[in-house]
């Protein structure tokens, strides 16, 4: 007999794409509640299919992660991974401990990743559309040293934790969203044991994880990644 919120994973559909950050942080979570038996829509950002009827039908944007539990419909990925929490609290693991000051630095660490994706974004996207005799421009320069600096906070949080997760020796919602972050700058070829070694051995620590990688992109196996980062 289900309990009111154990409904089955069936009920839940998740639209996303290879080698969407967004995405993998919500397959993460879905795993990490037990709940890996979701009707699972691949759909290729390549041909566009986030436009399609389908797609607009339950998020106006266009994008995915898009999210169906029976007729709840939760867009952005961040929300996707709180709403999980929070209807199957009892189920799998615990994405957000109870203790106050742990959970608070939980929200905090998991909002924080953003930043790690907005500046690598900046540089990526900047490097996509210049071409490579230009990449020595004050510009990217800039965009260069604000992300090594957002990666020092990281390694400077990473010091202070021990040889588990990110805040505690268990897992949460903050490292479900920080390995994806951290796959993305090791797939653009970020020298990550050379210039943060700490962000390095828990990406080693982490990325096994089942719950990982059953959202690494499929695409990412099959293909080398870019040498986007490897200045950084
Ligand atoms: N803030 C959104 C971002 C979603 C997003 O940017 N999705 C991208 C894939 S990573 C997308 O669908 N891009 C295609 C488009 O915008 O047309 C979230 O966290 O869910």
């Amino acid at each position: 007999m289900l309990g009111t919120h154990e409904v089955m994973s069936t009920d839940i559909t998740l639209y996303w794409g290879s080698g969407s950050i967004p995405c993998w942080r919500a397959m993460i979570c879905l795993e990490e509640k037990g709940l890996s038996g979701y009707d699972s829509k691949l759909i290729s950002l390549e041909k566009k299919e986030q436009k399609s009827d389908e797609i607009l039908k339950i998020n106006p944007r266009g994008q995915v992660p898009a999210f169906k539990h029976g007729d709840v419909v939760v867009n952005e990925s961040m929300a996707i991974c709180l709403y999980l929490e929070n209807i199957f609290k009892k189920q799998g693991t615990q994405l957000l401990p109870d203790d106050p000051s742990h959970q608070a630095l939980v929200l905090q660490r998991f909002m924080e990743t953003q930043n790690i994706m907005d500046k690598s974004k900046a540089l990526f996207y900047y490097r996509l559309q210049t071409k490579q005799e230009d990449w020595d421009q004050e510009c990217i320069v800039e965009k260069i040293k604000a992300l090594a600096e957002e990666l020092s906070l990281w390694e400077k949080y990473l010091s202070q934790s021990g040889d588990g997760f990110l805040i505690t020796e268990d897992f949460t919602l903050a490292d479900a969203a920080l390995i994806p972050a951290l796959a993305f700058l090791k797939r653009m070829k970020l020298p990550m044991k050379e210039g943060f070694p700490h962000l390095a051995s828990y990406y080693e620590r982490v990325k096994d994880r089942p719950s990982v990688q059953s959202g690494w992109p499929p695409h990412w196996k099959e293909t080398p990644g870019y040498d986007y980062l490897k200045d950084v």
